[in-house]
């Protein structure tokens, strides 16, 4: 299987992640893409290529442009208003308040973000950016003819939403990768979200669609982030009901009840008649990551890549979350293997 990785993914690298009140090293860090670059290469699972350049159209076709503009211009505007640290929201439009993008940046940030544990600084938008090219240079792989690619994408995507950013994502490289996907022909798309946290983003980006299923198996919301999306009955809504199914589960989940989940994403997948699918690939679902809860094991990741492989449908790996640094890199390979040896 081929990878794409792109070394811009070390221009971003904030110093600070809001955690717990206190402003820690951040989990989502270089060094993760950095150790699972260096297991593709010591398992031997194929080529690693530089992605090609896309530019911002694919990403307006599934984002606000106001939320590209705010991230394009952040980190000029944050250091004009002589701020001293990371660029972190601190209020927000809630509940009956009025829905308008304010002229200052804390305005804007409140308006454009989904959580604070998201530091921007400066690069974060360049390594978005190249994030997203190695997606749909990966997604150009797959509509090609490869059986399956792997897009080292960093940072992750499935957070941002169709005009929010957060949950350390900006754009939403699935849904980029899935749209290119249908715009080079497939009919149907499957996006499969196997992230320890749910899908929010791109679930809101397909959420009235019925050409792009989605399916995410998750920490249940009422304990775990996002929190406010993710829950069994949201199904999908007008053109896309039934073309989302969330399988939120609780504390100390193992891999009995998780892989009977996926059995059932998988036969969703199959009778929704997907002519690819697209795997957010996050292993925070490990047993030691640090801010997660469920309880797969390194070994559990390839039996469950082997039960995507046996799907026999083109699929796109593209890597979300994964916070155990040590072991991102053989958990998110071991899924590869195990795809490639089904
Ligand atoms: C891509 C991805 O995996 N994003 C995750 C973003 C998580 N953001 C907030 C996490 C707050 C975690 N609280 C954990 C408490 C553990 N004791
Ligand atoms: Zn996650």
């Amino acid at each position: 299987m081929i990878t794409v990785f792109s070394a811009d993914h070390e221009k971003r690298n904030v110093r600070t992640e809001l955690y717990g009140g206190v402003l820690v090293p951040p989990h989502e860090r270089a060094e993760r893409a950095r150790i699972v670059l260096d297991r593709v290469q010591e398992v031997g699972l194929g080529d690693v290529v530089a992605p090609t350049r896309h530019g911002l159209d694919p990403v307006l076709k599934v984002h606000d442009a106001g939320l590209i503009e705010f991230l394009s211009t952040v980190e000029d505007e944050w250091a004009a208003a002589g701020y001293e640290g990371e660029a972190i929201p601190t209020c927000w439009p809630a509940r009956r308040m009025v829905d308008r993008v304010p002229r200052h940046v804390d305005g804007k940030l409140g308006y454009y973000a989904m959580s604070t544990e998201t530091s921007i600084g400066p690069g974060t938008w360049e390594a978005a950016q190249a994030s997203k090219d190695v997606a749909l240079t990966a997604a150009a792989l797959v509509a090609g003819g490869e059986k399956g690619a792997f897009g080292l994408c960093r940072p992750p995507g499935h957070h941002a939403a169709y005009d929010l950013y957060g949950g350390y994502c900006f754009i939403n490289n699935a849904a980029v990768a899935a749209q290119h996907l249908r715009d080079a022909g497939a009919g149907r798309v499957a996006i499969l979200d196997v992230d320890f946290h749910h899908g929010n983003g791109t679930q809101d980006i397909f959420y009235r669609r019925g050409d792009v299923f989605f399916a995410s198996l998750h920490g249940d919301p009422a304990d775990a982030f996002p929190h406010f999306m993710g829950y069994a009955d949201e199904v999908g809504e007008g053109a896309g009901e039934g073309f989302t199914v969330n399988y939120p589960m609780p504390p100390g989940t193992a891999y009995d009840q998780w892989s009977d989940a996926l059995a059932d994403a998988l036969r969703r997948i199959r009778a929704f008649g997907a002519e690819a699918i697209v795997v957010s690939l996050g292993v925070d679902t490990f047993e030691r990551d640090p801010i997660s809860f469920f309880k797969l094991t390194s070994d559990d990741f390839r039996r469950y890549g082997g039960l995507i492989g046996q799907a026999g449908l083109p699929t796109l790996f593209l890597l979300e979350g994964g916070y155990a640094v040590a072991e991102v890199g053989i958990n998110a390979v071991n899924v590869l293997s195990g795809f490639e040896d089904a």
